[in-house]
């Protein structure tokens, strides 16, 4: 990554007055923790700024600073600086058409990790190879010589491990793990992040999960796996947070290319998940054939229809 871009994006954030900082619908953990990590370097500055997710956020992330600053709804509208983190497309922020249409006088910062889907950004600090948003936030805090204090150091920590599964998707570099350790020397609490990120599941969601196990058929001529969760099997206490580590989990199944995840989602239409630990094979393709994106190795789309059990199998109908 050229490290000029890195002094660019911070020039840009000290010249800004009103700053809106968001990331996609659904946020994961990397994504909430990179918004709080710019919050926390926007409050070292003194700048006036807004956390927005277009979703209300009940991850269990209390530990992260600034997390209980995020909002739903806008506080201003006038916002000379966006900043747009973890999406490959503006539009996954979900951001009010008129939050977005006060150019010449509002620029978009884009800073993230997955492929790019289109783009409205006006700076973007793009890095499909990197395991987390936030492993890109750690070279832009080098970069501009900004001291990484606890609370950034937990918010790195906490996008790379949410990300890399605890470091077990091959995203996971020996750049990730460094920084990693040099997290944890800087004050990250590990057991307290694998507690409310990993150890978090509840019964109802691990029966969830298990109902996605026992499904588990291998196409023969393709080698992949495939399950399907119909809506039904999802209680409404089960959260999206709670069923986002299943296809990472069923990507340890031994000797398949690949596997994907069919999910019904409660408003019809059918979530796929893709992934593979195959160095040679790319789930991203598929992803976008069907509309969807991500990275190489986890990858995801959304299709309207239904699922149909068919004689050795599941169809989208
Ligand atoms: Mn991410």
């Amino acid at each position: 990554m050229n490290a000029s871009l890195y002094t660019k994006a911070f020039t840009l954030i000290n010249s800004s007055k009103n700053i809106l900082v968001s990331t996609h619908e659904h946020p994961d953990g990397d994504a909430l923790a990179s918004v709080c990590l710019i919050a926390e370097i926007l409050s070292l500055l003194n700048k006036k700024y807004s956390l927005y997710c277009y979703d209300q956020i009940n991850y269990q992330l209390n530990f992260l600073p600034h997390i209980d600053e995020f909002k739903n709804y806008y506080e201003s509208f006038d916002f000379d600086l966006i900043i747009i983190l973890d999406c490959g497309d503006v539009e996954r922020a979900k951001l009010n058409k008129e939050i977005l249409s006060r150019k010449p006088n509002q620029l978009i910062l884009e800073i993230d990790h997955h492929q790019k889907m289109k783009d409205c950004a006006d700076l973007e600090i793009r890095d499909s190879t990197a395991a987390a948003t936030t492993e890109i936030l750690y070279y832009f805090l080098k970069a501009n010589k900004i001291k990484i204090n606890k609370d950034m150091a937990n918010c790195i920590l906490t996008g790379i491990l949410t990300d890399t599964g605890n470091f077990l998707y091959p995203s996971t570099s020996s750049e990730t793990v460094n920084i990693a350790s040099e997290m944890l020397t800087n004050g990250a609490k590990l057991p307290q992040i694998i507690e409310n990120t990993w150890r978090n599941k509840s019964i109802a969601s691990m029966k969830t999960w298990g109902k996605a196990m026992s499904r588990l058929k291998i196409n023969q001529q393709y080698n992949f796996g495939f399950t399907i969760l119909k809506s039904q099997d999802v209680p409404a206490e089960v959260t999206e947070e709670e069923l986002e580590g299943i296809s990472g989990f069923l990507s340890n199944l031994s000797a398949v290319n690949g596997i994907m995840l069919l999910r019904q989602l409660p408003d019809g239409k059918i979530k796929g998940s893709l992934r593979t630990s195959k160095p040679n094979v790319d789930v991203s393709k598929l992803a976008r054939a069907l509309g969807g994106g991500g990275h190489t190795k986890a990858s995801g789309f959304t299709v309207e229809g239904n699922l149909e059990k068919t004689a050795n199998g599941w169809k989208i109908e």
